[in-house]
C-alpha cells in the first residue's frame, strides 16, 4: 500500500517537473521569437515640433496601455497632443462587480464605473504632461461601437446600451452633450475634432484587433480622415498608425518584464501590415508601468496582462490604403472559376487556423480577399481555407468613403439560398452578381452603388448566429 502511494507520488512529481520544464521552454521560445521579429522592425520616425499628435482610444485605458511612450515623446518634443476617448468603458459587468461588489449592477453603477475610468484617464494623462483641456471624452457606448458602424448608423436608429440602458450619452462632459448612440453622430464628432485640430499623426486601434470596439474605432477614425479630406489620395499626411491591444493570448508571454521587446504576434507580423517599433528608455518604461497602475479599476483585475505592455518599445502599424488595380471590361467572368484572376495579388490577407472554431469550420476560415475593377464594377474574389459550404453564410461589408447617409452596404450570401443586400434592394435590382466553386466566391458590385473614390471593406463568415471569422477592414481605393 505504502509502496503504491510512494510510486504515485513519484509519478506526480515527475509530471509536475515535466510540465514546469515545458512551460519554461515554451516561454523562452516565445521570447526568442519576439526578439527575432522585433529586430526586423523599422523605427517609428521621430516627431518634429511642427507635428500635432492625436491619440484615439476606444476605452479609458487604451491610451495608457499602448501610447504612453508616444505621448511622453510628444510632450518632450513640445508637440501638441490631444487624447480622444470614444467610450468610458462603462459596459463591463465583471469590472463593475469586481470593483463595487455588485453582481447585479444597475444602470447607475455602470455610469459610476464610466466616471471612475474617465478620472483614471485624466490622472494618467495629466501625469504624462497632457493638458486636461486636451483630453476629450465622447461618451459612446462601451461594446457598442461595432454596432454603430454596422447597424446603428443613422440618428433614427440609435443603439441602446444594455448596460447604461440609454441611447444617448448620460455623461455631463461628453464632447457632444447627450450624444446620440449612432454611427453618424460618432463620425461627426471625430470629423469635427480633426477639422479643428488638423493632426499630422494619428494613433488609433488596429483594424485586426479582436475587440469589436477596437477595430470599429479604426474604421471610424479612417472615415473621419477621409470625410475631412485629410488623407487624399492615400499616402499623404496625416500619417495614420494603429496599435494592437487584443489578439488571442498576445502579448506573449504574458509577464511583467520591462526589458523584453514587444513584437507583433508572428501570425500578424506579415499579412501586408507595416509594423514599426518605437524604442523607449528604461526610465520611460518605468514611468509607463506606473501610468498603467493608475488605471486602478482595470489593473486590480488584469495587472499581468496590462503590465505586459510595459516593454522596451511600443508597437505601431502604419496604415496604408490599397489601390484596386484596373482591368479591361469583361476581364473577369462571374462563374466561380479563378483562371481570370491569375497574377492578381490579394489586397486583404487573413490568418488561418487561428482558433479551434476556425479549425473545424474551414469553409468559413477567410484566407484572402482579392479585388479588381473596371470602369463600372468592383470585382471581389473571396478565398476560404476549405470549400464554400451551404452551412456557412458569407457577408461582405462595404462602407463607401466619403460615407453615405445610409451607412454600410452589407451583401449576405447564403450558398443555395437568395442573397440579401442591406440598404439597397435585391441582387437583381442592384446588379450585384456572384458565383462560387471550390474554395472561392466571386462577386461583382456596380461602382455606382459605392459612389465615392474609396470603400472600406471586410468579409465576415457565420455558422448560424455565430461568427466564424472576419477579415480586418481595409480601405480600398477605386480611382487612380
Ligand atoms: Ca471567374
Ligand atoms: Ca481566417
Ligand atoms: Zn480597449
Amino acid at each position: 500500500m505504502l509502496q503504491g502511494l510512494a510510486l504515485l507520488l513519484i509519478i506526480c512529481l515527475f509530471l509536475l517537473a515535466a510540465v514546469t520544464a515545458y512551460q519554461s521552454w515554451h516561454r523562452q521560445r516565445l521570447i526568442y521569437l519576439a526578439q527575432r521579429i522585433y529586430l526586423k522592425l523599422s523605427n517609428l520616425p521621430n516627431f518634429s515640433n511642427s507635428d500635432r499628435i492625436l491619440i484615439i482610444a476606444p476605452h479609458s485605458d487604451d491610451e495608457g496601455l499602448c501610447c504612453t511612450g508616444i505621448i511622453h515623446r510628444a510632450v518632450s518634443t513640445g508637440c501638441p497632443v490631444k487624447i480622444v476617448v470614444i467610450t468610458n468603458g462603462d459596459g463591463f459587468r465583471y469590472g463593475v462587480d469586481y470593483n463595487y461588489h455588485k453582481p447585479l449592477p444597475k444602470q447607475s453603477d455602470y455610469i459610476k464605473f464610466g466616471c471612475q475610468r474617465q478620472a483614471e484617464t485624466r490622472t494618467a494623462m495629466v501625469r504624462l504632461g497632457v493638458k486636461e483641456q486636451n483630453i476629450i471624452f465622447l461618451g459612446y457606448p462601451d461594446r457598442g461601437i461595432a454596432s454603430l458602424w454596422q447597424r446603428n448608423w443613422d440618428y433614427g436608429n440609435p443603439y441602446l446600451s444594455p448596460y447604461t440602458r440609454t441611447s444617448r450619452s448620460p455623461y455631463k462632459d461628453s464632447y457632444t452633450s447627450r450624444a446620440v448612440y449612432c454611427g453618424q453622430s460618432l463620425l461627426k464628432d471625430l470629423s469635427s475634432i480633426m477639422h479643428d485640430y488638423r493632426p499630422t499623426r494619428i494613433f488609433t486601434s488596429h483594424p485586426g484587433d479582436q475587440h469589436p470596439d477596437h477595430w470599429a474605432t479604426c474604421c471610424f477614425t479612417l472615415s473621419a480622415i477621409e470625410n475631412e479630406g485629410l488623407e487624399r489620395p492615400y499616402f499623404k499626411a496625416p500619417l495614420l498608425y494603429s496599435y494592437l491591444t487584443h489578439w488571442h493570448r498576445w502579448p506573449d508571454p504574458r509577464m511583467i518584464a520591462l526589458s523584453l521587446p514587444l513584437a507583433p504576434p508572428w501570425q500578424l507580423a506579415d499579412l501586408g501590415y507595416i509594423w514599426h517599433r518605437m524604442d523607449i528608455s528604461s526610465g520611460v518604461v518605468q514611468i509607463k508601468l506606473r501610468i498603467i497602475d493608475t488605471y486602478k479599476s482595470q489593473v486590480n483585475m488584469f495587472r499581468t496582462y496590462m503590465g505586459s505592455f510595459a516593454r522596451k518599445n511600443e508597437l505601431f502599424c502604419l496604415y496604408l490604403a490599397r489601390v484596386v488595380p484596373l482591368v479591361d471590361v469583361d476581364h473577369i467572368k462571374i462563374d466561380g472559376q479563378v483562371n481570370d484572376w491569375l497574377f492578381s495579388e490579394p489586397l486583404i490577407l487573413d490568418t488561418v487556423n487561428d482558433s479551434l472554431w476556425r479549425d473545424i469550420e474551414g469553409s468559413g476560415d477567410v484566407v484572402s480577399v482579392t479585388a479588381l475593377r473596371d470602369e463600372k464594377h468592383l470585382y471581389l474574389l473571396l478565398r476560404m481555407r476549405k470549400q464554400i459550404s451551404t452551412q456557412i453564410d458569407y457577408r461582405i461589408n462595404m462602407m463607401p468613403l466619403p460615407t453615405h447617409p445610409s451607412g454600410l452596404i452589407g451583401v449576405s450570401i447564403h450558398p443555395g439560398k437568395p442573397a440579401e443586400i442591406s440598404n439597397s434592394g435585391t441582387p437583381s435590382e442592384t446588379g450585384i452578381k456572384y458565383a462560387w466553386d471550390n474554395n472561392y466566391l466571386e462577386m461583382k458590385v456596380p461602382l455606382q452603388m459605392i459612389g465615392g473614390p474609396s470603400v472600406m471593406l471586410d468579409c465576415e463568415t457565420f455558422r448560424g448566429r455565430f461568427t466564424v471569422d472576419r477579415s480586418a477592414y481595409r480601405d480600398l481605393y477605386l480611382t487612380d
